[in-house]
């Protein structure tokens, strides 16, 4: 190269045209020198990433004028460390913030290409296994469009979460292999490299001349390299373009050629194998921690990574380690990254060489943590004999740590010894564990909810003495989804209408939707409202004709739940009512009943045993009642195999009635309920997470909330309830259970069901009993409303009109302005 061309001087590439007719000749030039396919010959694969190549080249430019941008200003940058993104297929994603759809499908029609057909070929990226996993890859998407300097740090799994397929009914897990045809999104990064350390021991080692100062030198028996993937995440419009960060692990020497030349061919690779399985699949369970050894290892793997790598590009930047906090805010998804507290830690002190007061501080003030979940089983706690011997140094950084923040208690309150040992890190009350959660509270200086309610309850509940101790520090930040996706991509004829009626002016900001408040009562817009809905319905129809081969009318109400299967969340009251339904269908024939479609999908933990049980429940249901001829078509029961974020793009538009009936106290916000809403649909549900926040906005005449408050579920859990009694006094109840007990669902096995329904009797941890007959009843108003079909599209009209405030832009920018500060 010519030594005096400065860098700076090189030209930068011409800004890319879009027409149609630019784009079908870089799509043909792709296909023919970026994949050597002739385009005679080329499959629908090679024409997808083709496009997306074409797609890509238009993201670039403006990625990398954010990152310059970034750099040049300095700008506090924003961190979210999470081990799931659920981000989905990605193109039409990053055509509409583009605003190429309408270029590129003509350009592909040129072609002779259709743009739908190469569109459903595009993997569904599910690293992630639900809400908590979606809510990242929304986070992600509007922190680029609110114009927030923000990387996403996560794993990039080899296998993301396990395809569903039912046989007879029950679910089977196959793995899913999103990247077997390549990635055209990703770039790998080998010059970002880290090294990350498992086990070995902690040596001392002075400092420099004077022998003072001791230095810990952690020495690892065991080392992997982290590797880069980066996926650029398009903002609206395309202003700004942020990267998502997912890290590989690779050996550090492929083959161990000892033992190789010694002949021993499989022993050369043991290494290099256990290093790639640290980021070979995702832990397939929601809301329950994993607990095995090789979790422990995904989280330290992708903490120590991330960390590096922060820390690096703040001290390149030329900015000083104690100014850390100014320019660097790092959000926990959250305690699965928690162990990034101790592993800051240790680099600020061990090997940038603080002192311990000053890197607890930088720490405390860079951290904040995001709590998802109150069920016992997913706060996450690690045996401390496993975590001493995976992570030694940072085991006694956990010491360390608690002690100053126990001594400091100690002195600030007079705390009982009760409240001491439910602060502490270390869980004594069994085996003795690390608990994740505390170490996440004490390291941040914000902790938060994803609800109003739910942030009352952490209060209340899980963390309440370290509450008391420091007050200012839990805060609420109630979920959002990002309209882009949710709305304008899943819903283009809604969009359309809304456009017609309103304006643009919510494209840009969704709060803006409230204009659409005065068309309620107007006739002639619900009449067109209600047509976009039918249009929906019938595509998901199609779907349901083409997958399943059931007929479904789309005049029907379409009732739909989908999400995780979770006792809490209560698949089994929806079901149970279904069955009283369908009861009363027989028996009284002459009644004028409101057809429905019920709608189900929704994966199952592998080893949750009753919510397999459920879905083989909901299952055979739907075989009994879709096969009775006297049902007459009144009641139809689907559950669809192997929800994802692309069969959630068809369903939510579809969608009339929105279940969302979990255990009030129990469901953290849910984001479902918001997708939802937001098209349209009228939500049955609970006084639960941020279904609270919907009635409020929504108003109460246009939400149907039935059942127990979380005040008064607790107050039942902690005085004992009797559902025998309950069960005994509601006789649809007690006929719907007898016959799911039965074996009237389950010829072939009639005590499959036994242990379900003897669980309601006998103790009923969910108060499915206790709730039941609210729901029943709260089913029959909308059976009435739904008759009155001018009230219920007004009512559908006010959700759409009202659920702007729920845009993850409204989330990311309450996150900004009270806790990133950036
Ligand atoms: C949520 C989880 C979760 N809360 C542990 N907690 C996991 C916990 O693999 N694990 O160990 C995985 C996931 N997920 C969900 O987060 C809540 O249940 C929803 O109510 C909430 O809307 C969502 C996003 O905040």
């Amino acid at each position: 190269m010519n030594e005096t061309l400065q860098k700076a001087d090189l030209p930068l590439p011409a800004p890319r045209i879009s027409n149609p007719e630019t784009l079908a000749a870089e799509i043909i030039e792709r296909l023919t020198y970026g994949i050597g396919k002739d385009a005679k010959v080329a499959k629908p694969h090679d024409w997808l990433t083709a496009t997306i190549l074409v797609v890509r080249d238009r993201i670039i430019d403006k990625w990398m004028e954010s990152t310059r941008e970034t750099y040049a200003t300095n700008a506090k940058r924003v961190y979210y460390l999470s081990l799931e993104f659920l981000i989905g297929r990605l193109m039409r994603d990053a055509m509409t913030n583009l605003g190429l759809v309408d270029e590129i499908r003509s350009a592909l029609e040129s072609l002779g290409v259709d743009l739908g057909v190469i569109a459903g070929l595009e993997p569904d990226a599910a690293l992630g296994n639900g809400g908590l996993g979606r809510l990242a890859a929304c986070f992600m998407e509007s922190m680029a469009t609110v114009n927030i300097p923000a990387y996403g740090y996560g794993i990039r799994y080899v296998h993301g979460l396990f395809r569903q397929q039912m046989a007879d009914g029950w679910q089977v897990e196959l793995p899913e292999t999103w990247l077997a045809h390549g990635n055209p999104w990703e770039f790998e990064r080998r010059e970002s490299s880290y090294e990350v350390g498992f086990g070995g021991g902690v040596e001392m080692a002075s400092n420099g001349a004077g022998g003072e100062e001791i230095r810990h030198v952690w020495k690892p028996s065991e080392r992997v390299i982290a590797t880069a993937y980066d996926t650029p995440i398009v903002g609206w419009r395309g202003e700004r373009i942020n990267t998502l960060r997912l890290w590989s692990a690779q050996p550090i020497d492929p083959i161990l050629l000892d033992a190789f030349n010694a002949g021993d061919h499989i022993g050369a690779l043991r290494e290099s194998n256990r290093a790639e399985s640290l980021t070979r699949v995702l832990y397939p369970a929601d809301a329950t921690a994993a607990g095995q050894e090789l979790r422990l290892r995904q989280e330290y793997f992708f903490c120590s990574a991330s960390l590096q790598d922060i820390v690096r590009r703040h001290l390149q930047q030329g900015n000083a380690l104690t100014d850390l906090p100014k320019k660097v805010a790092i959000q926990l998804n959250d305690t699965h990254p928690a162990v990034s507290v101790a592993e800051l830690m240790r680099q600020l002190t061990d090997i940038h060489g603080l002192d311990f007061d000053t890197a607890w501080d930088i720490t405390r003030e860079t951290f904040s943590y995001t709590n998802h979940t109150l069920l016992p089983e997913a706060l996450e706690s690690w045996p401390v004999p496993l975590f001493e011997r995976l992570l030694p140094r940072h085991m006694q950084l956990v010491y360390a740590i608690n002690a100053k923040c126990l001594v400091e208690a100690r002195k600030q309150k007079n705390f009982n010894d009760q409240e001491i040992s439910s602060l502490s890190l270390i869980d004594e009350s069994g085996d003795r564990r690390v608990r994740m959660g505390n170490l996440a509270f004490m390291g941040s200086h914000s902790i938060n909810g994803v609800s109003a309610l739910h942030t009352e309850l952490m209060k209340d509940t899980v963390f309440a003495t370290l509450h008391k101790l420091y007050p200012d520090r839990i805060n609420n930040k109630t979920n959002g989804i990002t309209p882009r996706r949710w709305l304008m991509q899943c819903n283009p004829g809604l969009t359309a209408l809304l456009r017609e009626a309103i304006g643009d002016d919510f494209l840009d900001d969704a709060e803006k939707l409230v204009a659409l408040d005065s068309f309620a009562k107007d006739s002639a817009f619900q009449e067109k409202f209600a047509a976009v809905k039918r249009a929906n319905k019938e595509q998901l129809a199609t779907l349901v004709a083409s997958r399943m081969g059931i007929r479904l009318d789309p005049s029907a109400m379409f009732d739909i739940q989908i999400k995780r299967i979770h006792e809490y969340k209560r698949q089994l009251l929806n079901i149970i009512e279904t069955v009283a339904l369908y009861d009363q269908i027989r028996s009284h024939p002459e009644y004028d009943w409101v057809p429905r479609v019920k709608l189900f999908a929704g994966k199952a933990a592998p080893s949750y045993h009753n919510a397999k049980l459920i879905i083989k429940l909901a299952n055979d249901v739907a075989r009994v009642i879709n096969n009775d001829p006297s049902v007459r078509g009144l009641l139809k029961v689907v559950f669809i195999p192997n929800y994802n974020v692309s069969l959630a793009e068809v369903m939510v538009p579809a969608a009339d009635l929105s279940e969302q009936i979990s255990t009030a106290g129990m469901e953290a916000s849910g984001t479902g309920n918001m997708k939802f809403a937001l098209n349209g649909a009228l939500t049955i549900g609970t006084l639960d997470g941020a279904n609270v926040e919907m009635r409020d906005h929504v108003g109460e005449d246009n939400i149907f909330i039935f059942g127990m408050t979380a005040e008064e579920v607790g107050k039942v859990r902690a005085e004992g309830h009797n559902p025998r009694a309950i069960i005994e006094r509601s006789r649809e109840l007690s006929q719907a259970l007898a016959a799911i007990a039965s074996g009237v669902f389950s010829p072939d096995d009639r005590e499959r069901f036994a242990g379900l329904v003897d669980g309601l009797y006998n103790h009923d941890w969910f108060m499915v009993a206790a709730d039941f007959d609210a729901y029943a009843k709260a089913q029959r108003e909308v059976d009435a409303v739904w008759t009155d079909q001018p009230t219920w599209q007004s009512k559908a009209i006010l959700n759409t009109a009202r659920m702007g405030w729920f845009s993850s832009d409204r989330t990311i920018r309450q996150y900004t302005a009270d806790i990133w500060r950036a």
